[in-house]
């Protein structure tokens, strides 16, 4: 085992005898939503993870090390500090050497999640290629973690705050399955619809489950995204959505908002321009893709 990855006993003893464990991401917390619900809300998606009788793991950086597995005080921390890094893989060597707290973003959760021997990950959404890329070269480096890293992520989709048709591209470029969960068209985080049909689609967790074990078989490494739509109830309007996409990066562009910042700015400002509609969505979708990547953890550790 890496002696720069501290695993959680509960974790580590789930590994060892095959039970089925979940990676939670951090950056989700201590920088895309607000105290306390960000809290609250961790708390309550570890709780979705054993209800399915998965063990969960929320993972972060801190004291100099990769940690599988965060105390209530601890998940209060990174919720609550404000000195807190985004940690993507960039990142991740500066910060442990450094020994500074980070949480981390998609492209790093997964990395150590590997590290840990976790196979199955469920968080909100993640990066990918933002619009614009085309000039700014602004692509996240969650989609070229996703060749590197045999671990299975279930989002919402891609939010739009992205170019969905070039996020798409490119995973078709790296090989990476693209699954929708029970619908023909590919969510868009807010939304279950996006105007891009699926690459692929599975209706349950068995499914899933065997098109994992089968690509890892084959010894292709690398993700596979699993696109789980928003329940229908919580929903946000696409074109609703879409106007304050439009003000939140005439502001970033505006205030000259660059690298690692992109992504956080165009979060919270949608998030303060929806009185919170967004924040309550955001919240039960993640539940949701707990519920369903705990399930699907569930299937493989059968398979
Ligand atoms: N998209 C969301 N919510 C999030 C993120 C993205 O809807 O919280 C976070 C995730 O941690 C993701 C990261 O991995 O932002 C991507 O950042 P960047 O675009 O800088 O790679
Ligand atoms: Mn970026």
């Amino acid at each position: 085992m890496n002696a720069l990855v501290d695993i959680h006993p509960e974790i580590s003893e789930a590994l060892k005898s095959g039970k089925p464990v979940v990676a939670l991401e951090s950056t989700i917390i201590s920088h895309g939503m607000p105290y306390p619900k960000n809290v609250e809300t961790a708390l309550a998606v570890e709780e979705v993870v054993r209800q399915q009788g998965a063990v969960p793991a929320t993972i972060a950086i801190m004291d100099g090390k990769c940690r599988v597995g965060l105390s209530k005080d601890e998940l209060e921390y990174f919720g609550k500090a404000k000195d807190v890094w985004k940690v993507s893989l960039r990142d991740m060597p500066y910060v442990i050497s450094r020994g500074l707290a980070g949480a981390t973003t998609v492209a790093a959760t997964m990395r150590i999640a590997s590290l840990a021997g976790i196979k199955i990950f469920a968080t909100g959404g993640i990066g990918g290629v933002h619009r614009g890329a085309e000039t700014s070269m602004d692509i996240s480096a969650d989609l070229t973690e996703m060749t590197e890293t045999s671990v299975a992520i279930i989002s919402a989709g891609v939010k739009s705050i992205l170019d969905i048709g070039l996020t798409l591209e490119y995973l078709e470029t790296k090989g990476i399955p693209v699954i929708t969960y029970g619908q023909d068209e590919f969510p868009s985080f807010y939304s279950r619809k996006s105007g891009f049909k699926s690459p692929l689609r599975l209706d349950d967790a068995d499914s899933v489950a065997k098109l994992l074990d089968t690509k890892w078989k084959l010894g292709m490494k690398g993700s596979v995204l699993i696109a789980n739509p928003i329940p229908a109830a919580l929903e946000i309007a696409p074109d609703e959505i879409e106007k304050h996409i439009q003000s939140a990066l005439a502001a970033a562009a505006e205030k000259k908002i660059s690298g690692k910042e992109v992504t956080p700015f165009l979060l919270q400002h949608i998030a303060s321009h929806t009185q919170g509609e967004s924040l309550e969505a955001n919240i039960a979708l993640i539940k949701h893709n707990a519920e369903v990547g705990a399930r699907i953890a569930v299937a493989l550790s059968a398979c």
